[in-house]
């Protein structure tokens, strides 16, 4: 039986690849030099998309392939999908939903104690000498016991509020509705943002959430706040931020996600107050493999005729 063709936006590990070249014919975009012209060339032959979080389908991908009839998101973010085009056209999307959520919620821990106690500097302390030369390094910031609000009380909000209740925070978030958890609602972000000493957005991002944690939201914060992001940088206003970054109108602000990542705008590398990370929420060995495992069978399940695992809507 000749392979489906596929059309793969960005790459994989080996593991995921290589079941992928048996199993489907890959038509790899994300080598290709001239883009256009390579859609123009295979985009006819291609009846799905695989692509991930990060990168999205474009309406220019998805035009290009008029038979089309599938997109795998290697991620739980389908935001970068031009969804009311597959609307539109009847093509099915489908992402990694839950296999991912503890590693989200580790990274978004992990980060938010990094940056209260100070770690990176802290490291440099003991290593550069500094600790030798002037002694012992300068106090910081509590975690245990403070304030954390989580706006997007979903499958990773959960997780992390779980994980902090541990360390004996007061949780409070921000959802659409009430959820069934035993934290306090706090529906309008301004005031979730003023009750809290470390904000933590784990929130989908969409139209509705665009820029949720705008200037309004980091005044509310204030200069004894800090700012964790492991969700999407199109929720938070990043001119705002960097702004309240600069004027330390907020504590500090530790990021996986950036506007126009993988670059960084150079704004953020001249701050002392912030934890960058290279949006890698969901990045270990066990976690990619099951999500490729996903992206996969959902690819499978597709030219099965079978229904899809985790269709997102
Ligand atoms: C990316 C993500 O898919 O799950 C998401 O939405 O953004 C990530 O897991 C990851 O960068 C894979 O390349």
């Amino acid at each position: 039986m000749p392979k489906p063709h596929v059309l793969q936006i960005g790459s994989y590990p080996d593991w995921d690849q290589t079941p992928l070249d048996q199993a489907f014919h890959m038509h790899r975009y994300f080598e290709a030099a001239d883009k256009l012209a390579f859609l123009a060339d295979v985009g006819a032959s291609v009846q799905a998309i695989a692509t991930r979080g990060d990168l999205g389908a474009t309406a220019q991908m998805i035009n290009a392939c008029p038979n089309l009839k599938m997109i795998s998101v290697y991620g739980v973010g389908y935001d970068g999908v031009d969804m009311a085009l597959c609307r539109a056209r009847g093509i099915q999307v489908t992402n990694t939903p839950d296999v991912l959520n503890g590693d989200c919620a580790d990274l978004g821990v992990a980060m938010m104690l990094c940056l209260a106690r100070g770690m990176i500097g802290a490291e440099a302390w003991g290593r550069d000498g500094t600790w030798a030369a002037k002694g012992s390094y300068p106090l910081q910031r509590r975690v245990w016991g403070q304030k954390v609000g989580i706006l997007g009380m979903g499958r990773i909000g959960q997780d992390v509020a779980n994980r902090l209740s541990g360390f004996g925070m007061q949780i409070a978030y921000s959802a659409r509705g009430v959820k069934d958890v035993p934290y306090s609602y706090i529906p309008d972000p301004v005031a979730l943002a003023e009750w809290s000493d470390f904000l933590m957005v784990t929130v989908i991002a969409n139209a509705d959430t665009r820029h949720v944690v705008n200037g309004d939201v980091l005044r509310a914060l204030g200069p004894h706040g800090m700012l964790i992001n492991i969700s999407r940088a199109a929720n938070i206003d990043e001119a705002a931020l960097l702004d309240a970054l600069e004027q330390r109108k907020i504590a500090g602000a530790a990021l996986d996600v950036f506007e126009g990542e993988p670059k960084l705008n150079p704004r953020f590398l001249a701050l002392n107050n912030v934890l960058l990370q290279p949006h890698h929420a969901s990045g270990t060995y066990e976690t990619r493999q099951a999500m490729g495992k996903l992206m996969r069978d959902n690819l499978t399940a597709h030219f099965a005729g079978a229904p899809l695992l985790t269709p997102v809507e």
